[in-house]
């Protein structure tokens, strides 16, 4: 792997075999990792306590951004605290395991209470946990399209995902909602009706560039806390794209499997980048697909 730039943990070549380009795997019914599933029933008998934090999300729609301000929020915009170590140390991805790294589990079985989590499960099959302590939890979506193109370019760029393909290719695995963590629609769908039920904040994307103050302020009333305008505004400013973009503790630069220089981790942080990789064939046939999937819910989106 002498021609790819990124980190690797010392792990045995065939371990690392395992990991770079697996195939899915589904857990019950969900495609994932191939080296997430093999800590499957860790996950599935995972624990959470009353005062957990979720951060839910389908995979690129904005994880990393409310994982920061959330974060910080907690630590009433102390950078300094913030800044001990990197986002995904801070805030556990909730089924994450392989090769050279601690499962996500058994660190947060370990960790202080109040605890920040994130996920990329369907609600499905999130750990019944979640549900019977009746966590806050805050839900991130991002329009279809926009995800697909920078979905696309992760797979490129993180090689615990199987080889994209083209981005015609991969455009149909998404439909077909053969990807890591399964079809999209189906997740922002499932997640907007538990809404209802559970306690969960339901966020989107294109909100948070339209209004990122406001959003943060929507995100802080919810956990319950009040920081004076100077603490939002530094906390506005220290999420923005440019400041995580250039923050080693935010553009997961250290981490590890991910060749950044074939697209970097922070790539664009816009609205409606679609529009530069979707052909018009391509759009038509996503706009089917979308008016098929999206015709049982009142959840819509800006495109
Ligand atoms: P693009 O690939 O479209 O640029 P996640 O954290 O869920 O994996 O999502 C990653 C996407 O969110 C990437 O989208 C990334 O650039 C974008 N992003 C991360 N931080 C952001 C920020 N502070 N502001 C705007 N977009 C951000
Ligand atoms: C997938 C989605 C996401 O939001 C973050 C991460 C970080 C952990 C990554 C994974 C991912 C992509 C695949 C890996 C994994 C760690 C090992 C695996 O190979 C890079």
């Amino acid at each position: 792997m002498a021609h790819v730039k990124m980190n690797l943990p010392d792990v045995p070549p065939e371990e690392l075999q395992a990991v770079l380009r697996p195939a899915l795997i589904r857990v019950d019914g969900m495609p994932t990792l191939g080296p997430f599933a093999r800590n499957w029933e860790n996950v599935r008998k995972f624990q959470a306590r009353e005062d957990d934090l979720l951060i839910a999300t389908y995979p690129k729609s904005g994880t990393t951004w409310v994982s920061k301000i959330v974060d910080l929020i907690m630590n009433r915009g102390d950078l300094e605290k913030s800044q001990k170590g990197a986002i995904f140390e801070r805030v556990p991805f909730l089924e994450s395991a392989g090769p050279g790294m601690p499962s996500a589990t058994d660190v947060l079985n370990k960790m202080d209470s109040p605890r920040v989590i994130k996920t990329h499960l369907q609600a499905e099959v999130l750990p019944k946990s979640f549900w019977e302590k009746n966590c806050k939890m805050i839900y991130v979506a991002r329009n279809a399209k926009d995800v697909a193109v920078s979905y696309y370019h992760f797979y490129r760029m993180a090689y615990g995902h199987p080889e994209p393909g083209t981005w015609d290719e991969f455009l149909n695995s998404y439909m077909e909602g053969n990807v890591a963590f399964g079809s999209w629609a189906k997740h922002v769908k499932d997640w907007w009706k538990m809404r209802k039920q559970y306690k969960i904040l339901y966020l989107f994307y294109e909100d948070m560039l339209l209004d990122p103050r406001g959003e943060i302020e929507k995100v802080m009333k919810f956990m319950g806390k009040d920081l004076p305008i100077e603490v939002v505004e530094k906390i506005n400013k220290n999420t923005s794209f440019k400041a995580m973009k250039e923050n080693p503790m935010a553009n997961y630069s250290t981490f590890p499997y991910m060749d950044h220089s074939i697209s970097p981790f922070m790539r664009k942080g816009i609205f409606g980048d679609w529009k530069n990789q979707f052909t018009v064939a391509q759009n038509e046939i996503f706009d089917q697909y979308y008016s098929r999937e999206m015709s049982d819910t009142d959840l819509t989106f800006r495109m």
